[in-house]
């Protein structure tokens, strides 16, 4: 089994005679002022907690936007600043970008275009023209800064995400030398609908620039290669999943990111979590009702209404649940930028407010909206709460909330509840499945997560917390690294 230290050793003997290079959009630490004083904030992502550790022991470069208000106040004069704050590991070397470029690169072709096209959630994509070409500036201006950072020294460089991906084409063109590799986190769609991308085939001639492409489940790379084979004269192998194309290889192969199994179920088990679920259930009111529970980023693709939908049918059909059944939504609003999360958000207000009113009896309401920042330890206090917890997503690349939920019910209690749109439920067979878009369905399996023996919960999730410990995030890291060296050894 992989853990923290054996991911260390793996990256001190495989790595040692590279400069290993991480480029992600978002900073895995961020620098803000409050008043006078500068604090760090830690984004709440999994590659956060996925890379820090490989970072930390081969003491790389991770080259992110700084978005944080106090970012350029802590940098040296080559944009870098030491991490994590408190022992120095890496660096952090930031890319400057004005609101102009964030506009039209990550708010415009990254998360109006890209983002919408690759899931399936029946939200259209927005295809503008200055919003691609602001993105393709944004690219080179992430390869000019890894190129200024690798000099002429021997570098892996491993490109995160869909933000970034005509990155590896710009910097082989630049240094053929280095070899880079890109995990796609979201989904690949089927190529009928990729084909509505104006330009699919820069965007598959730029991830082709790679020497390894991943993606969370095979499902995903089949979508790719079917993609790059109608789309692009290229040489494709279905049984190696390799693509040729313009006389270089690339393999697209599936990793299945996860999370940190050991310590989540470590902290969920701490005095602290204890003390907060009790004070989180006095705080909102709380005596003997059974809980349910959601927390996702807000997003149209989690699902949210669609959930909150089949919760109105449940207490619909069956009325005896009313004032025993309470479900809470956690989550906070992002990217509320762009109108389709902000008519998400107001449309998730109106259903919380009509069940409320629908089903309420005095004090009692069946829907819990809490819309704030929540620190971790409230987070984990809900899992723990939630006698079954929802993950209803339309379209997910893998979901890593449903995966936490498992590695914090150390009691082996508690019914995960998980849409098969997401790459988790290829692992976590266990869970209930439900289709988000039947609401009757769905509304039965939240009775049935409410009815289910206590024998058949501990069974399910026992099974299911074996896998999650099994193929942890260490895993996911080490199998990714172990393959990419093959590409520097010529293997
Ligand atoms: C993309 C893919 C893939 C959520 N709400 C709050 C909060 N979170 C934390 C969760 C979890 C993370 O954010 C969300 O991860 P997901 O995997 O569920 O989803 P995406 O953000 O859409 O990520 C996804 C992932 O990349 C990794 O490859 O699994 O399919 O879409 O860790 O706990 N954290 C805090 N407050 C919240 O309100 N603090």
């Amino acid at each position: 089994m992989w853990t923290k230290e054996s991911l260390d050793a793996l990256v001190r003997e495989k790595l040692s005679d590279y400069l290993f290079v991480v480029v992600s959009n978002r900073e895995p630490y961020i620098h803000t002022f409050s008043g006078k004083k500068i604090n760090v904030e830690i984004p709440p992502s999994g590659l956060t907690v996925a890379l820090d550790p490989v970072m930390q022991a081969c003491g790389g470069t991770w080259v992110a936007h700084g978005s944080g208000n106090a970012d350029k106040r802590v940098v040296d004069k080559d944009n870098k600043v030491s991490v994590p704050p408190a022992n120095p590991r890496y660096a952090l070397k930031r890319v400057w970008l004005s609101k102009e470029e964030e506009i039209g690169y990550y708010y415009g072709f990254a998360n109006s275009a890209l983002w919408p096209l690759c899931h399936i959630a029946y939200t259209r994509p927005v295809f503008v023209e200055s919003d691609w070409n602001t993105y393709k500036k944004v690219n080179e201006i992430f390869a000019q800064s890894v190129i200024d950072e690798i000099g002429d020294r021997k570098a892996f460089v491993f490109i995160q995400d869909y933000h970034l991906a005509l990155l590896s084409r710009l910097i082989k063109e630049r240094n053929p030398n280095i070899i880079t590799a890109q995990f796609w986190h979201i989904p690949w769609p089927n190529p009928e609908a990729f084909r509505r991308c104006p330009w699919q085939e820069e965007i598959l001639s730029g991830l082709l620039g790679n020497d390894l492409l991943g993606f969370h489940i095979r499902h995903h790379c089949n979508n790719f290669l079917e993609t790059v084979e109608r789309a692009i004269e290229a040489r494709v192998d279905r049984e190696r999943y390799q693509v040729t194309f313009k006389g270089k290889r690339t393999a697209a192969w599936p990793f299945p990111i996860s999370v940190d199994f050991e310590a989540i179920s470590r902290e969920a088990a701490s005095k602290e979590v204890a003390a907060e679920m009790r004070m989180l259930k006095a705080r909102l009111g709380l005596g003997r009702e059974m809980i349910g529970a959601g927390l996702d980023r807000l997003d149209y693709t989690k699902g949210i209404p669609d959930r909150l939908r089949a919760m109105d049918r449940f207490l619909e059909k069956y009325p005896r649940y009313r004032k025993r059944v309470v479900f809470i939504q956690a989550g906070v609003p992002s990217r509320i930028r762009i109108p389709q999360y902000k008519r998400l958000n107001e449309e998730i207000d109106e259903l919380v407010e009509q069940i409320n009113w629908k089903y309420g009896v005095g004090e009692w309401k069946p829907v819990i909206y809490l819309r704030e920042h929540l620190p971790p330890t409230t987070l984990m206090a809900l899992r723990r709460l939630a006698d079954f917890f929802v993950v209803s997503s339309l379209h997910d690349g893998m979901n890593l909330v449903a995966k936490e939920y498992v590695a914090s019910r150390f009691d082996e209690k508690g019914v995960l509840i998980l849409s098969p749109f997401t790459g988790a439920a290829r692992e976590l067979t266990d869970a209930l499945l439900i289709n988000p878009y039947a609401t009757d369905h769905f509304a039965e399996a939240i009775r049935a997560a409410l009815e289910m023996p206590r024998e058949e919960q501990q069974r399910r999730m026992r099974k299911m917390r074996e896998v999650v410990r099994e193929n942890n995030i260490y895993k996911w890291a080490a199998d990714i690294i172990t393959e990419l060296v093959k590409f520097g050894s010529g293997e």
